[in-house]
């Protein structure tokens, strides 16, 4: 039997587990022993790794199901009936139960910031301050943030806590904190001088409300040219009760951009034009990828920080539910179903989806111009010393051709404005690259193709997914990626990537 027999075999298999309401896991561990088949074998595929031929499985112990009114959270499937709560997975559970509370908030190359209780009150020290932050591997650029980072720690709270925050202000210049969508006394609005005198250099503000909403919110320097310089840090409110379905993961990714010219390390607040893009503070490849395991729901929430650019946000392999934005959590009835959603600026939206397709899935932003830095026309050939575009656009026929051996000044492909073949890194900086438990047995080339507003969405088998994300065990880069083509995929048709 073919690997995609045997996947159709499971299937089966789990669809007639949710028709007579038996607990999928032991029909799955059946299923999971049928499947046990050689490999098609490929000389140039990387060894297999985890448990080869593993099948989908839910994990012991679970309450939920493998399949809902067709709708399969361990294969891309849409359900019988767009009427149905389980069509596209809407209200698929996830495996953590509510009882468990939310799941944490996890935000992708950034912190959180640490609290103490006070008097009942959760206490947070905020310190505004000018900060370097690696956008790339050995590209610091000289930005503002809070506590070292840019975007700052995510403040993570729960509904119905009463919160002080200490702000003392290290920049050079007056600041004010606003803390976005918050229904709180107008004294701690952060508004600047509408509401309150500037925190001056080395002063202190002290902030404290009771927090009774829940959801996706941010706080951010009410001052235009600092928020233009990256101060802008999650504050995420858990509510009481789990949202329904509950989700096992809940990831964040601040969205910004930059106008950095050559050569330099400080934002051009004044530019209309962006050249550097990032999520969480990276740029991609440097975004580092979100993981998850197959079946799993996933919660994504996005927040264009961005000072004027909208952004298309892009989920590959899979169907989201728009579930809720900045503004609250939206009633179920008002989900809508996307693969592409529009985050524009100072919007939050939080996406949700059962991740049922294995393998590494790119997560971006569709604006073209967004999707690589440097996609400005200030960057490149045009301004540098005479170089002139138009002498290779009048005659095609003359055009020197490219050197695609990317050696000698010819490196530079006439003709485009842009250095359109990518970085040059050094293996230094691939080594940065590669040194992120989250990225191990990805293709090769993997960090060809993450560029600017770009990350990964990983969906891996049980089996997989401790292999990357909780063993020491080496792994080949490609093998992760290589065994999913084997399970999942068409195994004949694997393309081994060529090393960097
Ligand atoms: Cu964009």
């Amino acid at each position: 039997m073919s690997n995609r027999d045997d996947r159709r075999q499971f299937l089966k298999v789990g669809s007639i587990a949710a028709a007579v309401s038996v607990a999928g896991n032991a029909l799955a561990q059946d299923a999971a022993q049928q499947q046990n088949q050689p490999l098609p074998e490929d000389p140039k595929a990387p060894e297999p790794v985890g448990q080869p031929n593993a099948a989908p499985d839910l994990p012991e112990g679970t309450e939920v199901e493998a399949e809902m009114e067709g709708f399969s959270r361990f294969k891309p499937s849409r359900g019988n009936d767009p009427d149905s709560p389980y069509y596209l997975g809407k209200m698929m559970p996830g495996f953590r139960p509510a009882a468990a509370g939310p799941a944490p908030f996890e935000a992708p190359d950034l912190t959180k910031l640490p609290w103490k209780m006070v008097d009942g009150v959760k206490e947070f020290h905020l310190v505004p301050q000018a900060v370097q932050r690696e956008f790339l591997p050995g590209y610091f650029m000289n930005v503002y943030g809070y506590n070292g980072s840019m975007p700052g720690p995510t403040i993570e709270v729960n509904q119905g806590d009463r919160v002080r925050i200490v702000v003392t202000n290290e920049l050079p210049e007056d600041t004010f904190v606003h803390w976005h969508g918050f229904e709180l006394p107008v004294q701690y609005d952060g508004a600047a001088t509408l509401t309150q005198n500037p925190i001056k250099p080395g002063g202190t503000m002290v902030y404290e409300f009771d927090v009774h909403e829940e959801g996706t919110f941010f706080y951010h320097s009410h001052v235009a040219m600092q928020e233009a310089f990256g101060q802008v840090g999650w504050f995420i409110v858990h509510p009481r009760k789990v949202f329904n379905p509950p989700v096992d993961r809940d990831f964040g990714l601040i969205f910004q951009n930059f106008h950095i010219d050559p050569t330099q390390t400080v934002s051009d607040s004044w530019a209309m034009d962006w050249s550097w893009h990032t999520i969480n503070g990276r740029s991609g490849p440097l975004t580092t990828p979100m993981v998850c395991k197959h079946g799993e729901r996933v919660r994504v929430r996005l927040l264009n920080f961005a000072p004027m650019q909208h952004h298309p946000i892009h989920l590959h392999g899979h169907t989201f539910w728009v579930t809720g934005h900045e503004g609250a959590r939206a009633p179920s009835t008002a989900w809508i179903p996307r693969n592409n959603s529009l985050v524009g600026v100072a919007q939050a939206t939080d996406f949700e989806f059962i991740a049922n397709n294995p393998g590494d899935w790119i997560f971006h932003c569709h604006m073209i111009h967004h999707m690589m830095n440097h996609m400005v026309r200030q960057v490149g050939p045009r301004i540098r010393e005479n170089v002139n575009v138009d002498r290779y656009r009048a005659d095609t026929t003359t055009r020197p051709a490219v050197d695609f051996t990317r050696q000698g000044p010819a490196w530079d492909t006439p003709g485009y404005p842009q250095k359109m073949q990518g970085m040059e890194r050094t293996m230094a900086q691939m080594q940065r690259l590669w040194q992120r438990r989250e990225t191990r047995g990805m293709r090769a080339n993997y960090p060809m193709a993450v560029k600017g507003l770009m990350t990964v969405m990983r969906v891996l088998p049980d089996d997989l997914y401790r292999l990357v994300m909780e063993s020491d065990q080496p792994v080949e880069k490609g093998a992760v990626f290589a065994e999913i083509v084997r399970r999942f995929g068409d195994p004949e048709r694997y393309q081994d990537a060529p090393p960097m």
